[in-house]
């Protein structure tokens, strides 16, 4: 099998005015997808963040791309890297956490080489991965401090007509009942068994209220996990932790660096979770030398794919991490792929983050795919087992079109709301 063909599609999905340590989210999150076609007819897919490095830098990969043998992954993934360098340039949107393109590149091959090697040999992904562990996987609530609005289409209006978790998708959420409101609802409509708030948004004491508030509302028996991403400082994060040992199933990110995180890591019993400071495979020394955290959080958007996110897990095993799972705003696609690797990751020890409540719109046949007690059932495959519904991914490549947005830039998108708001790492 040869590689004769590559398309590359931006996309942009509506979504929310929700806020984070970076500022705010835009109207529409981008995405990309990407369809390899091969020389027997084949097609293989892959979601990733849409950003104008990663167009750059999906194109230089073309010519070594067209012409491969999608059954090679390490092969292709040594030419990509002789090709284009494995540094290249960090995706540059205002949000800090984020990755290089580089990585994102090869998350797109290696999910659709995958996709394809699934539809050559009519089996899933997950069974590529070394087989099912679980045919439902568990995902968590998401929790977001928010504007008032929805997004895309109906910017930052609202449909009075909405009810049920439509309504609360559109409704304020900035204090402790907004909060505990908006789980009600996620958690009414999903059956979420576990619950995340991305904080680092207001003072600590007001996060640290809202988790006390989800505890009363919702018992001990769900796990509770607030992330600030590395908002606070070392003093702050001991002391916060200290106020909600008991509460948290574990502490996200509190504060940066792999220093700060053991220092934290060292005067709590809460574990500790990661999305910032251990981030590659390159970061897993000074993880293990430092002790920065208990769990990492895996995405193979980030980590270069879905074979990389295992080597990831089985390195967590030796190195007695837990595996977690992070997420930004994604599609079906990207859903498609987290839950094959879930299915198939042997140390996932938790309930997976994901974004998707959040979108309304997808570019795949059947609309949406469903989280139903809590968890998305394995697409049946082959491959992926989603299929591209054209009209659909024409109508979010024309929204990406005519939004204008080329690159997430939440700090530009919170100075609309406060003009000269600046994204400052450590605040409080
Ligand atoms: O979507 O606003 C967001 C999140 O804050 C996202 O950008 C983070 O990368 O969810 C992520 C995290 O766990 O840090
Ligand atoms: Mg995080």
């Amino acid at each position: 099998m040869k590689i004769v063909e590559m398309q590359v599609t931006p996309i942009a999905l509506g979504d929310p005015p929700l806020l984070n340590a970076a500022g705010l989210h835009a109207p529409y999150a981008l995405r990309t997808v990407v369809e390899l076609v091969t020389d027997n007819g084949l097609r293989g897919v892959a979601e990733v963040p849409g950003s104008s490095a990663f167009a750059r830098a999906i194109e230089q990969a073309r010519e070594v791309v067209i012409g491969a043998d999608p059954l090679n992954w390490h092969a292709l993934k040594g030419k990509v890297a002789a090709h284009c360098g494995t540094k290249s340039a960090r995706i540059d949107d205002a949000t800090p956490w984020n990755h290089g393109a580089y990585v994102q590149v090869l998350s797109a091959l290696n999910v659709a080489c995958l996709d394809l090697m699934g539809r050559a040999f009519n089996v899933t992904v997950a069974a590529l991965l070394g087989g099912v562990l679980r045919e439902r996987v568990p995902y968590s609530a998401y929790l977001f401090y928010k504007h008032e609005g929805a997004g895309g289409e109906l910017g930052f209006g609202t449909d009075p007509r909405a009810t049920g978790w439509a309504a609360a998708r559109q409704a304020a959420a900035l204090d402790p009942d907004g909060i505990v409101n908006q789980a009600r609802a996620v958690v009414r409509e999903f059956g979420f068994k576990s619950i995340k708030l991305k904080g680092g948004v207001f003072e600590p004491a007001q996060e640290i209220a809202a988790m006390k508030a989800l505890r009363e509302a919702f018992g001990p028996g769900v796990p509770l996990r607030i992330d600030p991403n590395a908002r606070w400082s070392v003093e702050t994060s001991i002391k916060a932790g200290r106020e909600l040992e008991g509460v948290l199933e574990y502490l996200e990110d509190p504060t940066s660096g792999q220093e700060g995180m053991a220092a934290v890591r060292r005067a709590l019993t809460t574990p500790l979770a990661t999305n910032m400071c251990t981030t590659s495979f390159e970061d897993l020394p000074g993880s293990v030398r430092l002790g920065s955290e208990d769990i990492i959080l895996t995405d193979h958007h980030f980590w270069g794919g879905l074979n990389a996110a295992m080597e990831l897990a089985a390195h967590c095993r030796t190195f007695g991490r837990g595996v977690s799972m992070h997420s930004n705003n994604h599609g079906g696609i990207s859903l498609a792929a987290m839950t094959h690797l879930g299915a198939a990751m042997p140390n996932l020890s938790f309930a997976l983050d994901t974004h998707y409540p959040w979108q309304w719109e997808d570019v795949i046949v059947g609309g949406r795919l469903r989280i139903e007690d809590g968890c998305v059932a394995l697409p049946k495959g082959p491959g992926l087992g989603v299929e591209l519904d054209r009209a659909a991914l024409a109508r979010a490549h024309e929204n990406f079109r005519r939004c204008g947005l080329k690159d997430r830039d939440d700090a530009f998108e919170m100075r609309k709301k406060i003009p000269g708001w600046k994204f400052q790492s450590m605040c409080w």
